[in-house]
């Protein structure tokens, strides 16, 4: 009896378990074995010995039916422990992650124009002829669309190399008055320190009836926009040409990092180029078929931003998923 019971009590396993039982209550089993026993007892000691197994048998059925429950019950706690993830756990290996420094700055840039009521604007990757140069008033045989500078596809499909054609699509959709920026990637065959294939950029475009949206607007929201990435800076327009604006500007803040003195960044000039802009050329809005209005247009390249904010060298190094450069940005 104490064998069987010490037996019972030390089962870890459901199928041992099972094997006890049957053991004992099997057709073949122990109490199979003692009931037939009953035939040999004498008719004095029958109800006893009857009595006796009656209670031996409900004991170990007890005993059996509570170790199955509690085997049960470890089977489905290991189950469930195998399979769970306990978020309560310290994980010392993930880490906090970050936006990139290029993503970092055009987020504060498109944050200055959105307060400044603009609106934002996107197109395609993919551009054609007309939307690229042609309507940007680039004719044919333009140094700006040769092959050395610009990805062609095989039907003249090409990567757009500016987001100027987001402007051309949003001026052929809408009317005037617009206040639009355009945020994105963009394309063009080069590649040094200062260059990488693949850069993107930020342009704004403010269109109204004419004599509505003067040169002196101009000069305002990029200076504002400049001291608002920069903090204290000096601005200045110097005159320069794009085919698509007359006049055009290209604008100066004062060395970030000598604060004009003269240093290695900026040439020993005590300047930083860091934007383009100007009226928008007659021809554009012709392009688009736009009667009697002005407008000024701007575009900066978000990756020398983010040089200029985070005194980063090389540009190259921003696309190369370095995790000691990214890490740094955290
Ligand atoms: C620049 C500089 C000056 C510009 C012009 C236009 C459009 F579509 F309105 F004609 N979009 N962007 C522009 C003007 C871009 O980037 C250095």
């Amino acid at each position: 009896m104490k064998e069987i019971e010490a037996s019972i009590s030390s089962c870890d396993d459901l199928k041992e378990l099972e094997k006890l039982r049957v053991s004992l209550f099997g057709k073949k089993g122990y109490f199979a074995g003692q009931f037939a026993k009953m035939k040999t007892v004498s008719n004095e000691e029958k109800k006893d010995f009857a009595q006796n197994l009656n209670t031996n048998k409900e004991h170990f059925l007890a005993l059996l039916s509570e170790k199955k429950l509690h085997l049960e019950a470890e089977a489905i706690a290991y189950e469930m422990k195998k399979d769970g993830v306990d978020v309560t756990l310290f994980n010392s290996v993930s880490e906090e992650g970050a936006l990139h420094p290029v993503m970092d700055t055009m987020d504060k840039i498109i944050e200055y124009f959105v307060s400044m009521n603009f609106s934002i604007e996107e197109g395609p990757l993919v551009e054609d002829d007309f939307h690229n140069f042609e309507a940007l008033n680039l004719p044919k045989y333009h140094p700006a669309r040769d092959m050395q500078d610009t990805f062609y596809f095989e039907d003249s499909m090409l990567l757009r190399t500016h987001t100027s054609p987001v402007q051309i699509r949003t001026m052929l959709k809408e009317k005037p008055p617009i206040r639009m920026i355009c945020p994105g990637a963009v394309f063009r065959r080069d590649y040094d320190l200062t260059h990488t294939p693949m850069f993107h950029q930020v342009e704004g475009l403010v269109v109204g009836k004419s004599g509505e949206v003067s040169f002196a607007n101009l000069k305002y929201i990029l200076e504002d926009f400049l001291k608002y990435m920069f903090g204290d800076v000096e601005v200045r327009f110097r005159p320069s040409f794009f085919p698509f604006t007359e006049p055009s500007t290209e604008v100066d803040i004062s060395c970030i990092f000598c604060k004009g003195d003269g240093c290695r960044v900026c040439s020993h000039t005590g300047w930083l180029e860091v934007l383009g802009s100007g009226y928008v050329d007659e021809n554009v809005f012709k392009a688009v078929g736009y009667e009697d209005v002005s407008g000024y247009a701007f575009g900066l390249g978000v990756e020398r931003f983010a040089m200029l904010l985070h005194k980063i060298p090389d540009l190259r190094s921003l696309f190369e998923g370095d995790l000691r450069l990214l890490e740094q940005f955290r």
